[in-house]
């Protein structure tokens, strides 16, 4: 099978936007009374905007004190909190080896798509003067379910023309790689081996994607 398209996540993957989620989470933690740390943190990556709430909320044991106007209310006030700190955000924030990588892409002739959960996903894009290299940046509003279901990444290919089969899908978050895995496309993962275990193949820092060794690694898959 011959690779012909690549499918990034945003968050974690081109620029760490995690910290900058974190602190604007934690600012409306303080405000509700719900503390969590870092640890917790990493249960968000990938998940969506209301998903992280309802999950905060849970920790914080106030499951239901909220109604969905309040919930509503509550994810706004985060979001405008986090709108100000992605406008910082530059060309110096793309993570290391993240540019040679998609110029790599680019030379070899293969489509690329954007699949975030994050509906800042093209201001943050912006920012970082990356989005020339996208044919397509799946909406996530668009979609009825969110990481690990499989839509948004079969959302993309389907956007690019190709077969899932034909596409990688690179991610950092464990519900990111279950999305690419059940949709059928090679999962190609960026962290820990532990929080990596189920990608087909992963690297623990962005600057050692290699081009190769993942159209390599695609093709032997079959
Ligand atoms: P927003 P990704 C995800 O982006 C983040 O990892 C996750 O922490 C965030 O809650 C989600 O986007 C929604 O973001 O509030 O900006 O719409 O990793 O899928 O690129
Ligand atoms: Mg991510």
């Amino acid at each position: 099978m011959v690779l012909k398209g690549v499918i990034f996540d945003l968050d974690g993957v081109l620029t760490d936007t995690a910290e900058f989620h974190f602190r604007a989470w934690q600012d409306l933690g303080e405000k509700i009374d719900i503390s969590f740390d870092r640890a917790f943190n990493e249960n968000l990556k990938g998940i969506s905007r209301m998903d992280s709430l309802d999950r905060i909320l849970e920790h914080g044991g106030k499951k239901d004190v909220y109604s969905i106007e309040e919930k509503e209310s509550l994810a706004k006030e985060k979001n405008d909190d986090y709108v100000e700190l992605i406008k910082e955000i530059t060309p110096a924030d793309i993570l290391p080896g993240v540019k040679k990588f998609l110029d790599d892409c680019r030379e070899a002739g293969l489509k690329l798509g954007l699949a975030s959960a994050s509906k800042n996903g093209p201001a943050i894009l912006k920012n970082l003067g990356l989005t020339d290299y996208f044919e397509v940046v799946v909406d996530p509003a668009s979609l009825t379910n969110g990481k690990p279901d499989p839509e948004i990444f079969l959302k993309g290919a389907e956007l690019l023309g190709l077969d899932p089969s034909e596409c990688v899908g690179v991610e950092d978050a464990e519900a990111g790689i279950a999305s690419i895995n059940s949709a059928g496309m090679f999962s190609v993962g960026v962290g820990s081996p532990e929080s990596m275990k189920q990608a087909d193949l992963f690297v623990e820092e962005t600057i050692e994607l290699d081009l190769d060794a993942i159209i390599k690694a695609h093709a032997a898959r079959g």
